[in-house]
């Protein structure tokens, strides 16, 4: 595998690790805070990052490159309100669209074919986790700080997510 895109791909393990722990103390804030709805919400997110990390994981082991399992940052764990934990989910998966983009640029740049195809996965994945994201942040600005807004948006947030994933 070309170092650079193996260099690449070492990279996205680890941004989807420090995803995936991000969403784990983001869960267990709201899990914290009684807000169980957005706690289970960040809890099942966090495994799908996870998920992701694992898949390059073994991507990177089946091309006979050499994973690289990093240390990670420690993650935010504390937030003014579900406001503040919104904008930092949607600032997470921005940045992982952007580097996922880096990546496919990289792969066309060194004619890298194989790598791109797989990458089309991630691709479409943040395009569902970004507008995920975006709709949550926009119904949570839209209710401000109201607190019974609050309360019924973690009473419904899994059905607002699972309709979303339908679409
Ligand atoms: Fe949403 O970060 Fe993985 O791909």
């Amino acid at each position: 595998m070309n170092a650079t895109i193996e260099n690449l791909l070492n990279n996205q393990i680890k941004y989807e690790a420090q995803a995936s722990l991000q969403y784990l103390a983001m869960a267990s804030w709201a899990d914290a805070e009684g807000y169980n709805g957005v706690a289970d919400f960040f809890y099942s997110q966090s495994e799908e990052e996870r998920l992701h990390m694992t898949k390059l994981v073994k991507f990177v082991n089946e091309r006979g490159g050499k994973v690289i399992v990093s240390a990670l940052d420690k993650p935010k764990d504390s937030y003014q309100g579900l406001n503040e934990l919104f904008e930092q989910f949607l600032e997470s998966e921005m940045f992982v669209t952007e580097q996922i983009n880096h990546v496919i640029y990289e792969c066309l740049e060194h004619k890298d074919y194989n790598v791109h195809n797989f990458m089309q996965w991630y691709v479409t994945e943040q395009l569902e986790e970004e507008a995920m994201a975006r709709t949550l942040l926009d119904k949570l600005n839209i209710i401000g700080s109201d607190k019974s807004g609050h309360y019924l948006f973690d009473r419904d947030i899994n059905a607002i997510a699972a309709a979303q994933e339908k679409e």
